[in-house]
């Protein structure tokens, strides 16, 4: 069964148009009309090797908070759709990821259950400007929204860093990468559910 989800979701702050499909080679088509943010999902799918189109718009002309954050809502859900039953897919992984002085480590587990722990940014990251309108403290909002939305447990440790473009991209690249093994079908367990408990 294709492993793909289309989401389309309207509010009064924000229109996303956003389609993945998890077996995919990292192609993306992103433009959220945030800068920054189309630099991050663009590596996001890179690195995890899932097919992301984000076509997402909203009130930016206030802040760009509401349009990164439904986006990453959408992008959890979309995930959690594509997943399905979890049938066959490693369901553990975690990825170090450098980026030159930054490095950041994610942790997942595809459990059905939302938790997201952050730690390690260094003193004052969330009030880093970048691209001139995306501060650091979205980085842990995206990385919460994702996690809740998807159902998937998510431990991001920034291990070292300075400059916060660095930090960003490093977490982004970690987070792909560990999805990326997480959620591969395992050969080992071929439709078996990676559970005890027989649902995940
Ligand atoms: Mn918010």
């Amino acid at each position: 069964m294709a492993r793909t989800a289309h989401i389309v979701r309207e509010t009064s702050e924000s229109h996303i148009d956003l389609e993945l499909n998890l077996d995919g080679t990292g192609q993306t088509d992103i433009d959220t009309s945030v800068p920054f943010y189309n630099h991050m999902m663009t590596a996001l799918g890179k690195h995890s090797l899932i097919d992301l189109k984000i076509h997402a718009h909203g009130d930016t002309d206030i802040d760009v908070h509401h349009t990164v954050e439904d986006t990453a809502i959408v992008f959890g859900e979309a995930l959690k759709q594509a997943l399905g039953d979890k049938r066959g897919i490693r369901r553990f992984a975690d990825a170090t990821v450098p980026l030159d002085e930054a490095l950041a480590k994610a942790v997942v587990d595809i459990s059905g259950r939302p938790y997201c722990v952050c730690s390690g940014e260094p003193e004052g990251y969330e009030y880093c400007m970048m691209g001139g309108h995306f501060t650091g403290s979205l980085v842990r909002h995206v990385m919460e929204s994702i996690a809740f939305h998807a159902g998937i447990c998510l431990h991001m440790q920034v291990l070292a860093g300075r400059d916060p473009h660095h930090i960003a991209e490093a977490e982004f690249k970690a987070l792909a990468r560990a999805l990326r093994f997480a959620i591969e079908p395992d050969p080992r367990i071929e439709g078996l559910i990676p559970s005890t408990k027989g649902a995940l």
